[in-house]
């Protein structure tokens, strides 16, 4: 029998600008979660976790399980949410500059680790709640708060660096094509295992990359998506500066990797000496 839609509105005010694109990320969560309500998914088995940003904001007005992290620091909040509890449905929400800045240690082993939860990046190419400053994705010459003069830096290619981090599932999604986003993100849900998304999320107050977006992006087809080398040439079609070239969007790669939690709590247990010490056995006796 079909379950009910849920209702997960909260009456947090939202304080995100009038327009902004985070509440297309929003409505397209609720989906999602909906989605995986009908599937058979229990709410309070579903967690989001979230760090510092406006994008972080996302989990005050969802009704559900959540756990307010550090900037930068949600991944590993998530991975021990995870750990603690297999069962959980874990999903990690954050800014650019929150994961490819601050946190981006963490990036790099969650994705390598391959923890079964799902990430989802507003990648704003700014650090928006904080009025502007530039991050690891802004252009070379974003004008902002600490590089008036223009950034001089180059911008990463997160992608790129969640292939070589070997992350099993890597997509991108754009806050203005939320069918796509929203089928994307599902997706990333049900892999087992690490899955990546870069929400390209324009700015429309401090860095707006609407229109220039809206004439670029395409979906992809899904075909040979185990299949490194043109994960890598489908990736590079973007450098996050070419104000000219297409951007792809949706799965750039996908393969199936022995979870990390699965391995870890397979026995539980550790050798002290010759004495064998087992953690499920002293839950229990407590
Ligand atoms: C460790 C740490 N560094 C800096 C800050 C200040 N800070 C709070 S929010 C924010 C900007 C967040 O930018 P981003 O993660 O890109 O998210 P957005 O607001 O753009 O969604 C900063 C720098 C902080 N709270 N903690």
């Amino acid at each position: 029998m079909a379950q009910k839609k849920i209702q997960l509105d909260t009456s947090a005010k939202k304080t995100w600008c009038p327009g902004c694109s985070n509440f297309g990320i929003l409505a397209t969560l609720k989906k999602v979660i909906n989605n995986l309500h009908q599937r058979g998914t229990a709410m309070e088995d579903i967690v989001l976790v979230s760090g510092i940003g406006c994008s972080s904001k996302i989990i005050d007005y969802l009704g559900l399980n959540s756990f307010s992290s550090l900037h930068g620091r949600p991944l590993v909040s998530g991975e021990g949410i995870k750990l603690g509890n297999k069962k959980l449905t874990v999903i990690v929400l954050a800014g650019d500059g929150g994961m490819y800045n601050e946190g981006i240690a963490h990036l790099v082993h969650a994705a390598k680790r391959n923890v079964d939860i799902t990430l989802l990046v507003h990648n704003n190419r700014n650090f928006a709640l904080t009025t502007s400053q530039f991050t690891a994705t802004s252009p070379q010459g974003f004008k902002g708060g600490s590089s008036p003069e223009g950034s001089v830096e180059e911008p990463l290619n997160p992608l790129a660096l969640m292939l070589s981090a070997q992350a099993s599932f890597i997509g991108r999604g754009y806050s203005f094509r939320l069918e796509g986003l929203e089928q994307l993100i599902n997706k990333a849900v049900r892999h087992q295992g690490f899955s990546f998304i870069d929400i390209l999320q324009p700015c429309i107050t401090f860095f707006d990359t609407t229109d220039s977006y809206n004439k670029r992006v395409y979906a992809m087809e899904e075909k040979d998506l185990t299949d490194e080398k043109k994960a890598l040439a489908k990736i590079k079609e973007w450098d996050y500066q070419d104000e000219k070239a297409n951007i792809p969007l949706g799965i750039f790669y996908k393969q199936e990797r022995p979870v990390y939690e699965n391995m870890l709590l397979k026995d539980l247990s550790f050798s002290r000496g010759d004495k064998k010490i087992n953690f499920k056995k002293i839950l229990k006796e407590i």
